[in-house]
């Protein structure tokens, strides 16, 4: 790291800690980056601000600031994030016979899962039906999102089999969203949260904090 970026902390703009800015604070906390939260109130139109919008145009978090780069996405953000620092390995280099599965669960985690996952945080204001067929298609889509991860998680403690990865952050940060369906007790994935949930960066980045 250049001692520019020393300097110059990372800015991560966010709503709240537990909103989609967890993984990347998470992860700025396993590569033990400078960051500075900027915490934006949606009520007080800070999402709508002129200034704001220039960064992210759909006026949504997370979006991150890194030396003049400004970049949206929580996944791409901590894609960029992974493959820029290499303080710690957190992602797989670009030859390695790792990149592939790493860049499957990056993926994976936001366009597969939390696709899915996110049905579960529009429940509020739906009849009964509607709720019920929400949660009825979350059950049905976990149960098939489920099998991948259960598989490699029933056959090594992290999705890569060199160990921990931005991959884990991601897929840790989506799961427990609809932790009924998906974290089913003695099941490898509900193994897997445990370990990961006692991480002390996830602790430190207060990601599983309610
Ligand atoms: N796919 C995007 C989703 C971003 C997103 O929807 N963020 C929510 C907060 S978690 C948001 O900004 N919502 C705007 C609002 O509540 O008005 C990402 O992963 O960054």
């Amino acid at each position: 790291m250049t001692g520019e970026a020393m300097t110059k902390p990372i800015e991560l703009y966010c709503m709240a800690l537990q909103d989609r800015s967890d993984r990347v604070r998470w992860l700025l906390e396993e590569l033990e980056l400078p960051y500075q939260n900027h915490f934006l109130k949606k009520a007080q139109g800070d999402l709508d601000s002129k200034d704001y919008r220039k960064m992210n145009p759909m006026g949504r978090v997370p979006t991150l600031i890194d030396q003049g780069t400004v970049i949206h996405e929580s996944a791409a953000i901590c894609l960029y994030l992974a493959d820029k620092y290499r303080t710690k390995k957190m992602a797989p280099s670009l030859d390695s016979p790792e990149r592939a599965a790493y860049l499957q669960w990056m993926v994976f985690s936001t366009a597969s899962l939390e696709c899915i996952v996110a049905r579960m945080f529009t429940l509020q204001g739906k009849t009964e039906a509607q709720k019920n067929d929400i949660l009825q298609t979350v059950q049905e889509q976990c149960a098939i999102l489920e099998k991948p991860l259960n598989a490699v998680l029933s056959q090594q403690d992290y999705l890569l089999a060199s160990g921990f990865s931005a991959a884990d952050i991601m897929m840790a940060a989506v799961i427990p969203g609809a932790s009924e369906y998906l974290m089913k007790p003695g099941s490898a994935i509900a193994k897997y949260m445990e370990r990961v949930m006692q991480r002390p960066t996830a602790i430190k980045a207060k990601v599983f904090e309610n």
